[in-house]
């Protein structure tokens, strides 16, 4: 009697379960968010540390958060002086 197996490789992001294990591979890095890529909120599926719930550490030019800039979530807002117009 002949036996084979044949190994599919995953292929993420692509909505088919190639290695037959129940679901599309979403989580590449294992943080627990899917991928944007996979309609998630991950912004970075190779590096378990970045992901919407991490802490972003202000000035290491890293979004860890995936809000779209390094650093928190709010800015300072800069106060201007209020312009006075001249009495024509
Ligand atoms: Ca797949
Ligand atoms: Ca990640
Ligand atoms: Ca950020």
């Amino acid at each position: 009697m002949w036996w084979f197996s044949i190994v599919f490789t995953e292929i993420p992001y692509d909505g088919i379960d190639q290695d037959l294990d129940g679901a599309d591979l979403v989580d590449q890095d294992g943080d627990g968010e899917p991928s944007v890529l996979a309609w998630g909120r991950d912004c970075n599926d190779r590096d378990p540390t970045v992901h919407p719930r991490a802490r972003d550490v202000p000035g290491d030019g890293r979004d860890s958060d995936c809000d779209g800039s390094d650093g928190p979530r709010f800015r300072l807002l800069r106060l201007q002086r209020p312009r006075m117009r001249r009495p024509s």
